[in-house]
């Protein structure tokens, strides 16, 4: 539970550090090969979603993520035993330990690890709920590797003739696994809706404060014009893509860690808060891996 004396800058700082210290010991489980298959972590990028889907509305907003989704899952409410166990293969698992993080299914929250394969399940959703007469709207989040998916562009095509409530939040971290941006990513990213007549906005700070304000809009303008909207936050990943599998010049990675977004919003709180929200997220860390231990192993199929 949230500190009663907690303000939005310190509710911010803790929502990000609960993602940074998850999968810093998501990694540390990973090398102690406690964690089958891969994982991602979006270790550098928390501020961008706890800035937009930790905006959203659980009861009636839904969000289809990626093989990058710990942070979104996270924002979104989304339990910690839930996500741990599902990366660690014990039963207390949001999908019984047998997801893993790219498979995730949590109430109005999914993750795809098939790179753009979430795209056309969220214009799905985004028309399912539109027939429904309901509110809520759909964020689908890629990164500027999911570019060069054919279906991406369908699924624009779709969502601007169909007038679809749904945001596709990209998040350009700069490279696509290994691949840097100017190999993979020809023109403008903020232009690649515009030609289906989708309104595009994109945002180039690393500062949770600006991104909120910038989301908040964001959101609004789906929620209340039903509309698609084509959102490019500009960002950058500190940990490898996956584990290990890092080539990018270390200076640069050094550069951006200049800009670290938890670092920015620390300078808003004192030496007191900054303990407080330390403490907060290593209780709810220590306390969701004994829920995976009392849990025990997943059941195998
Ligand atoms: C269809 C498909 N092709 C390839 C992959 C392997 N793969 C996983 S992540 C990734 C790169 C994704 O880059 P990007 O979309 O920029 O997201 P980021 O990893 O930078 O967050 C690739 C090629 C996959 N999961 N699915």
């Amino acid at each position: 539970m949230p500190v009663a004396t907690e303000n939005l800058s310190q509710i911010l700082y803790r929502d990000m550090l609960l993602i940074r210290r998850t999968e810093e010991k998501i990694l540390e489980l990973f090398s102690a090969g406690k964690v089958g298959g891969t994982t991602h972590t979006c270790i550098g990028q928390e501020a961008n979603a706890v800035a937009l889907v930790g905006q959203l509305d659980r009861q009636r907003d839904f969000v289809v993520s990626n093989h990058r989704c710990h942070g979104h899952y996270l924002a979104y409410g989304g339990p910690l035993d839930g996500l741990l166990g599902e990366i660690l293969g014990t039963a207390n698992g949001v999908c019984g330990g047998r997801g893993g993080s790219q498979h995730i299914k949590y109430d109005r929250f999914q993750s795809n690890g098939v790179l753009g394969g979430g795209i056309p399940i969220a214009c799905g959703i985004a028309m399912g709920e539109k027939l429904k007469g309901g509110d809520g709207i759909t964020v689908v989040s890629i990164g500027d590797g999911a570019l060069g998916e054919g279906t991406l562009y369908e699924s624009l095509n779709m969502a601007a003739l169909w007038d679809l409530p749904i945001l596709f939040l990209v998040e350009n971290n700069r490279y696509a696994q290994s691949t840097p941006l100017h190999l993979g990513v020809a023109g403008s990213i903020v232009d690649r809706a515009r030609p289906f007549g989708i309104r595009a906005d994109e945002i180039d700070t690393t500062d949770v404060e600006e991104l909120l304000v910038w989301s908040s809009r964001a959101i609004e303008a789906v929620r209340l014009d039903r509309k698609p909207h084509w959102a490019v936050m500009h960002t950058y990943r500190f940990s490898a893509h996956s584990k290990g599998d890092d080539t990018r010049d270390e200076d640069e990675v050094r550069a951006y860690q200049e800009k670290d977004p938890l670092r920015i919003q620390s300078a808003r709180l004192n030496a007191e808060q900054l303990d407080e929200a330390e403490a907060w997220v290593q209780d709810a860390l220590d306390r969701a891996l004994a829920a995976c231990d009392a849990a025990g192993e997943a059941m195998k199929l």
